[in-house]
């Protein structure tokens, strides 16, 4: 991992603003700055984590923490007719920030397969 903070480890540390709907010690639930639904909200961890492939066996509690806190944000957020979590991992996936985060996107009707 490169030694320069990542844009989310930046919001994090409060050195840039972003639009917090959701922040517990464990984690952080922001809105997405290039929205791709009416509500498209980012959950991360606040421990850096760089994508779902560098978790450890060891952070078991904190990936389910991250998913139950979607779930909360997803109700507190009223996507009550459905909603789509989803994590890129690696840039073939379009991961483009390093920082393992969940997408929760909702508002709309989504297709599938995504693309
Ligand atoms: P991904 O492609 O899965 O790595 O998603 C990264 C998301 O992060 C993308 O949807 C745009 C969002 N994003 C990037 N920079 C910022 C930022 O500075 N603030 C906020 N709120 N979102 C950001």
């Amino acid at each position: 991992m490169s030694d320069e903070k990542t844009i989310f480890k930046k919001i994090i540390d409060k050195e840039i603003p972003a639009d917090i709907v959701f922040e517990d010690d464990l984690c952080l639930a922001f809105r997405d700055v290039n929205p791709q639904a009416p509500t498209h909200v980012l959950v991360i961890p606040k421990q850096e984590i760089p994508s779902v492939a560098d978790l450890a066996d060891s952070d078991a509690a904190l990936a389910g923490h991250l998913l139950l806190v979607a779930r909360d944000v997803a109700k507190q957020l009223e996507l009550d007719s459905g909603f789509r979590l989803v994590v890129n991992n690696g840039p073939g996936a379009g991961q483009t920030v390093d920082h393992l985060h969940i997408h929760i996107l909702g508002g709309r009707s989504l297709v599938w397969p995504p693309g």
